[in-house]
């Protein structure tokens, strides 16, 4: 009897101690609740905010994406960094876009050379040699096959802000503007830096083959390796227009170039990814920027950029 009486004491007390308590615990919880409330909801602004800005850049990458494939011109490859619209009418190549911006910097452009009807980007070296160089061609990483077939040497391949071939037939139209001056940049695994600059050089339209025209070597402290490719025709692996009949110079010795019977220089070879002296293999398929004086093996270069300027 004792026993239930005692229990009863005790649940008493227990429901006496529960309901004094639960107002505190209440609050307690209340609070709680409101400051974890009150971060979740910030942090959940921030994603959505980020979320939105992410869907942004990826509707406009879609957009600029969409647009280079309807070019006929240009590397294809989405363009992640910005592309600067210079104000008014496209220039006509980035000698014009630093004239009308003489404080832009190295980096991406819309250009419109006559006879094209839409603005297309291209990368313009702002700073060697006081600038204004329309890019041809970049070497830096490997990153980019070169072993492209004709209608991909035609149209352009790769990525403006990494490894590309502008293509034929942009660098035609560009070519027949104005009198270029060619700038050929070397660097090698030695840190070594060499150019070498042409006066008037262009390439003729597909029914030439996109046949090389070059002035004269204007110097620079590279050698003279591409006036041994003058007036030759372009030749990809699949369109044989070199001078040799046993092989297609493209195949034996990589990518797609002016190729004779076969070459002295081939900025479109294979990228080895270290110092690679010609000759040691079978066939000197590599980077190639021959020195003529014969001092010096020529090998495969680390990063290459081939630019053009109107003439002064
Ligand atoms: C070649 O000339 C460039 C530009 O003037 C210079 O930066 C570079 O150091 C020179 N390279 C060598 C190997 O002398
Ligand atoms: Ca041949
Ligand atoms: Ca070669």
């Amino acid at each position: 009897m004792a026993k239930q009486v005692l229990l009863v004491l005790v649940a008493a007390l227990l429901c006496t101690a529960l309901v004094t308590a639960k107002p505190s615990g209440k609050r307690r919880v209340q609070e709680l609740e409101n400051e974890v409330g009150g971060s979740t909801s910030g942090l959940v602004y921030e994603l959505m905010d980020k979320m939105q800005r992410l869907t942004d850049e990826v509707d406009e990458l879609k957009r600029r994406q969409n647009e280079l494939l309807k070019r006929e011109y240009g590397p294809v490859e989405i363009l992640d960094k910005p592309i600067t619209k210079i104000v008014g009418p496209s220039p006509l190549d980035c000698q014009e876009a630093l004239i009308r911006q003489p404080l832009a910097e190295s980096g991406l452009y819309y250009i419109k050379p006559r006879g094209v009807f839409e603005p297309i980007p291209v990368y313009c070296d702002m700073d060697s040699d006081g600038g204004g160089w329309t890019l041809l061609q970049r070497r830096q990483d490997g990153s980019e096959d070169f072993n492209r077939n004709w209608h991909l040497y035609t149209r352009g391949f790769g990525s403006l802000s990494g490894e590309f071939w502008l293509g034929n037939e942009f660098i035609h139209i560009l070519t027949k503007q104005y009198n270029y001056k060619l700038r050929v940049e070397l660097t090698g695994w030695e840190g070594q830096r060499l150019y070498a600059e042409y006066s008037d050089f262009s390439i003729g339209s597909l029914r030439t083959s996109f046949k090389l025209r070059l002035g004269e070597f204007l110097g620079g402290n590279a050698t003279d390796a591409l006036s041994y490719h003058n007036k030759k025709p372009f030749t990809t692996i699949d369109n044989d227009n070199d001078d040799s009949d046993s092989i297609n110079c493209a195949v034996v010795h990589n990518g797609g170039w002016w190729f004779k019977s076969c070459d002295r220089s081939n900025l479109n070879g294979l990228y080895y990814h270290s110092p690679q002296y010609m000759y040691q293999g079978d066939w000197d398929d590599g980077i190639e920027w021959k020195e003529t004086d014969g001092s010096l093996p020529f090998y495969s270069y680390k990063a290459t950029e081939m630019k053009i300027r109107r003439m002064d």
